[in-house]
């Protein structure tokens, strides 16, 4: 994979490009990653990215010719290569659009500074437009840095062993169950037992019930267009079930006690 990153503000990657993750995958040449300077792109005295909007109104828009310029000369370098354009107006980023974009052979991240870039750069010159999702930021490049930040783990051979990328099937599109570490007890509160347990068996069945229940409770949003195997289904009969002895005890109390509304 081949990260390039168009911006006028090239030195915010510098340590972005040398943490983490990141650095471990371009070290071991599982990507590349680099920056255009767009103002190196740019012409006359003052190398000028910006200009006034035509029809007025405030703030200012990104110039055209420094911007297809810069295009111009990194897809020569790599044509198969992919542009992509940092905006509100794209599709909003997710896990999904971050395996399809891991699969490419590279991606040319256009940031957009001021107001955005002018609308004939989108149209020619991207090939994808993305938002990191729906609130206003200052520039493009915090949002590239996020999607590079995404792919980058799901690229073979990134992650290794220690923190493994995607897990088994069955939890995936789901939450994290909650991680403990030592000490067993801290401030009072202990480590659920049945992670002391060595039942490898039991624990995992705890970690699915919990990314499940954790899901349903924080962002049931994401079951709803997800298919539920047949462990899950269990699960969520189990407490279906647990939850009709509750209420029929419930509705047995109040019928021989006849309270009315409890
Ligand atoms: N931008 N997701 C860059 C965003 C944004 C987002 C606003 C893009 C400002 C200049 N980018 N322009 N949300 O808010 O990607």
């Amino acid at each position: 994979m081949n990260f390039v990153v168009l911006t006028i503000f090239p030195e915010m990657f510098i340590p972005f490009w040398e943490h983490g993750i990141i650095k471990r995958a371009v070290d071991r040449s599982k990507i590349s990653a680099s920056t255009v300077n767009i103002r190196d792109f740019a012409e006359g005295r003052h190398h000028t990215t910006d200009d006034r909007p035509y029809g007025g109104g405030c703030g200012m828009v990104m110039k055209p010719e420094p911007l297809a310029a810069s295009i111009r000369a990194v897809k020569k370098k790599q044509p198969c290569s992919r542009t992509v354009l940092l905006t509100p107006q794209g599709r909003v980023f997710n896990q999904k659009i971050a395996r399809t974009l891991a699969l490419s052979e590279g991606l040319i991240f256009v940031c957009g500074r001021y107001e955005g870039v002018d609308e004939r750069i989108c149209d020619s010159f991207i090939d994808d437009e993305i938002s990191i999702g729906d609130y206003v930021l200052t520039g493009g490049e915090v949002a590239a840095m996020v999607i590079i930040d995404a792919v980058t783990r799901l690229i073979p051979g990134v992650l290794g062993g220690a923190d493994s990328a995607e897990k088994d099937s069955f939890s995936e599109d789901l939450l994290e169950h909650a991680h403990y570490t030592r000490p067993r007890t801290f401030e009072g509160t202990e480590v659920p037992e049945v992670l002391l347990s060595g039942n490898h068996k039991e624990i995992e069945k705890w970690r699915l019930e919990m990314s499940l229940i954790r899901t349903f409770l924080k962002r049931p949003d994401l079951l709803k267009n997800r298919p539920v195997n047949t462990q899950e289904m269990e699960i969520l009969e189990k407490w279906c079930l647990d939850i009709r002895k509750i209420i029929q005890a419930r509705q047995s109390l109040s019928g021989a006690d006849s309270l009315p509304g409890n």
